[in-house]
C-alpha cells in the first residue's frame, strides 16, 4: 500500500499532537495535581437543618486569618448571602444543598463548584484585595435562579 507524502506527515503530525496530549493530561494529573472537584462529604439534603454544621450556618474563625463560610444552597437563596472578612483572610467554603442541584461561583477567583443535593463541596479562596466578591449560582435551578447570589465583603 503506497500513502501519499503529505497524507504521512498529516499521519505523523496528527500522532504527535495526540501524544503531546495525552502526556500533557499525565503531567497536570500526575506531577501537577490537576484534578476534579471531588465531593467533601456526605449529607443527607433533607436533614440539612438538624446536622452540623449546615443547622447553623455563617462565618467561623479559625484562627490565624482563616475562616470556613458554611452556606446552604436553596431555591432560591444562599444562606447566609453575606459575610464579612478582613483583608489577607482565607476562606474555606461549605455549601450543601437543601433541594435541586445548584452552584457557587466567587468572582474574581477561581472558586468554582457544583452544590449537589446529598453532598458536601468545599472550595478555599484567598481575598488580599478589600472590596467586594459577588458570588452566583452559576446551574440553572428554576424560576428564581437570577435571584440566588451573595457577597463576601472584604475590609
Ligand atoms: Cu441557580
Amino acid at each position: 500500500m503506497r500513502i501519499e507524502t503529505y497524507e504521512r506527515i498529516f499521519m505523523v503530525l496528527a500522532g504527535l499532537m495526540l501524544a503531546l496530549g495525552i502526556v500533557g493530561i499525565a503531567i497536570g494529573a500526575l506531577v501537577a495535581g490537576v484534578h476534579v472537584p471531588s465531593p467533601a462529604g456526605r449529607v443527607d439534603p433533607r436533614a440539612l437543618s438538624t446536622t452540623p454544621p449546615f443547622d447553623q450556618p455563617g462565618l467561623r474563625d479559625l484562627g490565624g486569618g482563616k475562616y470556613e463560610a458554611v452556606l446552604v444552597a436553596r431555591a432560591w437563596q444562599f444562606q447566609p448571602n453575606e459575610i464579612e472578612v478582613p483583608v489577607g483572610s482565607t476562606v474555606t467554603f461549605t455549601l450543601a444543598s437543601s433541594d435541586v442541584i445548584h452552584g457557587f461561583e466567587l468572582t474574581g477567583t477561581n472558586a468554582n463548584v457544583m452544590v449537589i443535593p446529598g453532598q458536601i463541596s468545599q472550595v478555599t479562596a484567598r481575598f488580599d484585595q478589600p472590596g467586594e466578591y459577588l458570588w452566583v449560582c452559576h446551574e440553572y435551578c428554576g424560576f428564581g435562579h437570577h435571584q440566588m447570589y451573595g457577597k463576601v465583603v472584604v475590609r
